[in-house]
């Protein structure tokens, strides 16, 4: 068997992702494992006993990230694949885990052929990627690259009320290994696209060539509880109003923006939340993205200013908590125009593509060249149970990988 037609075992890869696919198992299919639950530390041990079962070098760091590594001939930085297994808990089965897995299937691939490497290979599973419960997202990848400190990290309070030490610690996945100083060659990570691109063009690989800037907010309003009935309008201090006018708002800025501007209103929570009490409090957080950073900017500028307006002309107060805030991440040309080649190489439809989404790639590029491999989602959607891609497409992108990683490593 020549290098060149090496592939990866397609059926172990498949199974391993059905079989992680029912760790968290919503009804009706998709998966909700959010960072640091009982599900999340189910996901976890599954994949540690694959790399445990392949012979992987295996360090966990004090944020629960997990590094397996394949040695090479020689010592040094290795060259890594790595994601995430953490959900939204509306998740799918293939957002992150399969970039996870391809890279353990890529390695497991190298064992099989026999093939030694210059350099070492390994995958890394990054800590709370989804950011769903404990914000900012790319969590685990920040922390690994240095950009958030540990213990600001762990003293982060979640959604629900608990902080992420707590959750790590009780899950177990507390590792001895440093945070922070980690010397990696390339980085390479294999993603779903989670929208419409690839699919609505009848390509099979996206090569990535960088990521959206990501802008998250949470607001909290506080007006004041009235009685729905007997209050009149021009006496109401109504925060449940106010969100939604910023909700609305929100929505027309993408318009307004330009540049393939996205922006949504994911949380809206209102108390007391009883249909003939006028809100005292709201809670909403906005999500804006785009491609450029003054355009960003200018709609997060714009933002504040329909906050402060409209607050301020219901008289209600306003509380802001910076939840993300990434800058569009360029990816590494050279890397980019490898992976373009070896998709192409390879026989797979490619063409060059952006991320709406964001990822551990975007986090790693701060540390070493990176790029990522993009496969088809059918239907274009994500975070969201019905979310699927197709077995041969998981495939191609995982040989893409394999080869990729391989080059990198010699
Ligand atoms: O929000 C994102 O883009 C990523 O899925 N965390
Ligand atoms: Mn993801
Ligand atoms: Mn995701
Ligand atoms: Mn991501």
């Amino acid at each position: 068997m020549t290098r060149e037609n090496l592939r990866i075992n397609a059926e172990r890869l498949l199974r391993r992702l059905d079989e992680l696919g029912q760790i968290g198992a919503l009804e009706g299919g998709g998966n909700c494992r959010l960072a640091f639950s009982d599900e999340d530390k189910a996901g976890r041990d599954i994949v540690l006993g694959w790399m445990r079962a392949a012979g992987l070098d295996i360090r966990i760091d004090r944020f629960g990230n997990v590094t397996a590594t394949r040695p090479g001939r020689e010592d040094g930085p290795p060259v890594m694949a790595g994601s995430h297994t953490d959900t939204v808990a509306t998740g799918g089965k293939y957002d992150g885990n399969l970039g996870v897995l391809a890279g353990l299937e890529a390695i497991e691939t190298l064992n099989d052929a026999g093939i030694e490497t210059r350099r070492p290979v390994a995958v890394t599973l990054f800590s709370n990627e989804e950011g769903a419960r404990f914000s900012p997202d790319m969590m685990g990848s920040l922390v690994y690259q240095g950009g958030l400190p540990l213990e600001e990290a762990y003293g982060i309070e979640g959604i629900d009320g608990s902080t992420v030490g707590e959750n790590l610690e009780r899950i177990g996945y507390i590792g001895d290994a440093p945070v922070g100083g980690n010397e990696v060659h390339a980085f390479v990570e294999l993603h779903i696209e989670q929208g419409p691109i690839l699919e609505d063009e009848g390509r099979t690989i996206g090569a990535v060539e960088g990521v959206q800037g990501i802008s998250w907010t949470e607001y909290t309003f506080t007006g004041r509880s009235a009685h729905a009935g007997t209050t009149p309008m021009s006496r109401r201090c109504d925060a449940g109003y106010v969100a939604a006018e910023v909700a609305a708002y929100v929505r027309r800025l993408a318009a307004e923006t330009g540049n393939g501007h996205v922006s949504t209103v994911g949380v809206f929570e209102v108390e007391p939340d009883l249909v003939n009490v006028v809100p005292q409090k709201a809670k909403i957080t906005a999500d804006l993205r785009n491609f450029d950073n003054e355009l960003l900017k200018q709609a997060e500028q714009k933002l504040e200013a329909f906050v402060d307006d409209i607050a301020g002309r219901e008289g209600a107060a306003v509380a802001r908590r910076t939840l993300a805030r990434f800058d569009p991440t360029p990816f590494d040309t050279g890397m980019v125009d490898r992976i373009h080649g070896i998709a192409e190489r390879l026989g797979y439809s490619t063409r060059r593509i952006a991320s709406g989404a964001g990822h551990d790639a975007q986090i790693m590029a701060r540390i070493c060249p990176t790029a990522m491999i993009f496969v088809p989602s059918v239907d274009g959607i994500s975070h969201n149970i019905q979310e699927y891609t197709k077995p041969e497409d998981c495939e191609a992108g995982a040989n893409v990988m394999l080869h990729t990683l391989l080059e990198l490593a010699e």
